[in-house]
């Protein structure tokens, strides 16, 4: 080989249709895949979260070089592994001596401002290819995003369902409705149970990763085993499979439903497999489609499938990288409050909350509504600090990488970007919780009790929230009515609820520091 190619491939990068690998033969790249101590720890990931990266990276590897491609792969226990992706493509820069690195862009800020840097440190051109695999690219978004005070996600969507043609009548949308999400809805009834997501046993590929992550990331948060998220492309289109045949034609009723212990429910457990790049946004929505099409599916499972797809998960991409680096410090509601340290270790009587953590403990995965209603809800009304509660987030869920975790945390749960993306803060009090799910009734908290002791803590957190926020949600036409039931409330009823409030924040221990980043 004359002086090869150098072409970086990252871990969430593990797509043979990636930009950087697009018109390149085998004799003429290197193409080289980093284990890096600071990817793994510059937030605690949950062991579960770098078992699947590092074992995914590996197989994705083998796949390369089976194919004749030159793979230059550094383990993390490689006496000479710098730790970093800088120091790494230094040291690959010395061993083939480039004519060229060509890298697709990162999908996380941090990373891509040190990308941008390569050009002036290495003796050679560095090219950074947009990432194709989003439908979006960072130019559409801005297109769409001009102009416009509050970035509703739905007109975006309408967008995306014309630029793909998915579920498209020529230019009206199928069924005459964009959106069925007012079908969406129903409470998880009596023994509401789906099939499970498969799992997959790890081959010895994925169990000499465990015995890494056993051996040098035993502090992170998490349990390692029983580990079964699909690492190769052939595992994650079996799970695709088994979702389209079995889980999405209820997808859609009980997007919305929890149920104590059952985890997977309806939803597709796919986001893992998503993020990493073993299955195409693109390929998994025309699948979906195809399932409505042949009648195997009703169009409202599907078309809110699709719409989690091409309508949120690319607005909240396009939306980190129109609002960064500022969305990472945004509080617009001032919120100060440590994290507690239930959410580590789910020792709290709070039923809902105990389930959630299990679940993120045992899987490193809670489904969205979980994420959103219950842990999110929490967070936003007792007033915790979002860098806390971002960091927490990025690191405990397998899917999390920060341009689509931080939309979610900054945006959708704590309303700290002042509603650019949603157009009012998710707060609810308990008696959403206990509609939407199985916890309430054994839980020790009283959901009808609305302040004193045994009160769902939920419900006086929520007019805390809204009373402590007044000033900057009282002209919000969504939620600023609610103020008029405050208002008419008794001076001895408002002084219970923010009383009963007062007693359970105070009573919340902070987040032991071995946590933090
Ligand atoms: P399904 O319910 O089957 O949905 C299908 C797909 O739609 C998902 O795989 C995902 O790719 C996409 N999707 C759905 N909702 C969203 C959303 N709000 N934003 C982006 N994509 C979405 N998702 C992540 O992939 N990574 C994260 O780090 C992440 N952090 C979140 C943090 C908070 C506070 C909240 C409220 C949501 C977060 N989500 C995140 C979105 C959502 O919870 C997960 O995508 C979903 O739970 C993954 O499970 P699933 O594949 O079974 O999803
Ligand atoms: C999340 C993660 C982890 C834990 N480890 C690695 C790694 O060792 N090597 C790698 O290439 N990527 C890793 N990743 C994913 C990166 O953090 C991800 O590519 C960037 O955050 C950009 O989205
Ligand atoms: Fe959660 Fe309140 Fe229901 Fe208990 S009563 S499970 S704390 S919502």
């Amino acid at each position: 080989m004359t002086r090869p190619i150098l072409v970086p491939v990252l871990g969430d990068q593990l797509s043979r249709n990636l930009s950087s690998l697009e018109g390149l033969t085998p004799g003429e790249a290197v193409i080289l895949m980093m284990e890096a101590w600071d990817e793994a720890t510059y937030v605690k990931h949950h062991k579960q979260k770098i078992v699947l990266i590092f074992s995914a990276m590996r197989h994705f590897a083998e796949d390369l070089r089976a194919e004749g491609w030159q793979v230059d792969y550094v383990t993390l226990d490689d006496p000479a592994n710098t730790g970093s992706f800088t120091g790494e493509v230094a040291r690959a820069v010395e061993r083939h001596a480039p004519s060229e690195i060509r890298v697709t862009e990162s999908g996380e800020w941090r990373v891509q401002a040190a990308m941008t840097e390569w050009e002036g440190r290495f003796p050679c051109p560095v090219s950074i290819l947009p990432d194709t695999r989003f439908i979006a690219s960072h130019a559409d978004f801005r297109a769409f995003a001009q102009g416009r005070k509050h970035l509703t996600m739905e007109y975006f969507y309408r967008e995306m369902r014309r630029k793909t043609g998915l579920l498209m009548d020529g230019d009206k949308p199928v069924g005459g409705i964009w959106n069925l999400d007012a079908e969406n809805r129903q409470p998880p009834k009596q023994g509401l149970s789906a099939p499970p997501a498969p799992k997959f046993p790890p081959d010895a590929i994925t169990q000499e990763v465990i015995a890494l992550v056993a051996a040098r990331f035993a502090s992170h948060f998490g349990d390692l085993e029983p580990f079964g998220w699909p690492v190769t492309r052939a595992q994650a289109l079996e799970a695709a499979e088994a979702f389209f045949a079995r889980r999405l034609d209820l997808f859609g009723p009980y997007q919305d439903a929890m149920v104590h212990g059952e985890d997977d429910l309806y939803h597709s457990m796919l986001s893992t497999s998503l993020n990493c790049g073993l299955l195409d946004p693109l390929e998994l929505c025309r699948a979906a489609e195809a399932a409505y099409r042949s009648g195997r599916a009703p169009l409202n499972s599907v078309e809110g499938f699709i719409r989690q797809i091409i309508g949120w998960r690319e607005y909240v991409r396009g939306f980190y990288w129109y609002t960064m680096p500022g969305l990472a410090e945004a509080n617009e509601l001032g919120a100060h409050r440590p994290l507690p340290e239930f959410f580590w270790t789910g020792a709290t009587d709070m039923r809902c909350i105990a389930d959630c953590v299990r679940t993120t403990r045992e899987d490193a995965h809670a489904h969205h509504i979980q994420r959103l209603m219950v842990l999110g809800n929490f967070c936003l009304i007792a007033g915790v600090d979002p860098r806390q509660v971002a960091d927490w987030y990025l690191a405990v869920y397998a899917d999390a990488y920060e341009w689509v975790e931080l939309p979610n945390v900054a945006g959708m749960i704590l309303y700290a970007d002042g509603g650019r993306l949603a157009t009012k803060p998710y707060a609810a009090s308990g008696n959403y919780i206990n509609k939407m799910s199985n916890y309430c009734g054994k839980c020790r908290y009283k959901v009808s009790q609305k302040t004193g002791a045994d009160a769902c803590p939920f419900n006086p957190l929520y007019w805390d929230f809204m009373v402590r926020n007044r000033k900057a949600l009282e002209s919000n036409h969504r939620i600023g009515r609610i103020y008029a039931t405050w208002d008419k409330m008794t001076e001895d009823k408002q002084g219970e609820y923010r009383e009963s409030a007062q007693a359970f924040l105070d009573s919340l221990v902070p987040a032991s520091p071995r946590w933090a980043r």
